[in-house]
């Protein structure tokens, strides 16, 4: 996972990119800072399954974020899963 579950960093990370032992097809993904603000993203895969979850961002100032993804697995389970990280600013 980029970036690690409890990362803390200098800068807004580019991207947030999760890697599935299995292809996954994410159906929502959400991202909400500690101020409240919540974040409109999309997967670059859209909705079309997939071994990677690339979730381009937009350049977000320093503060706490938590990212949660929900999916279905091939075999039509329902998954989930998420991470926080912080950014820190100069
Ligand atoms: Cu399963």
């Amino acid at each position: 996972m980029t970036p690690a579950d409890g990362a803390e960093m200098q800068a807004s990370p580019p991207a947030i990119i999760i890697e599935f032992d299995a292809s996954m097809r994410v159906i929502s993904v959400s991202l909400e800072a500690d101020n409240g603000a919540n974040y409109d993203l999309a997967p670059e895969a859209g909705r079309s399954p997939s071994d990677v979850l690339n979730v381009p961002l937009p350049d977000l100032p320093a503060g706490s974020y938590s990212f949660e993804w929900r999916g279905l697995a091939e075999d039509g389970h329902a998954m989930s899963g998420g991470l926080e990280f912080r950014i820190k600013g100069e």
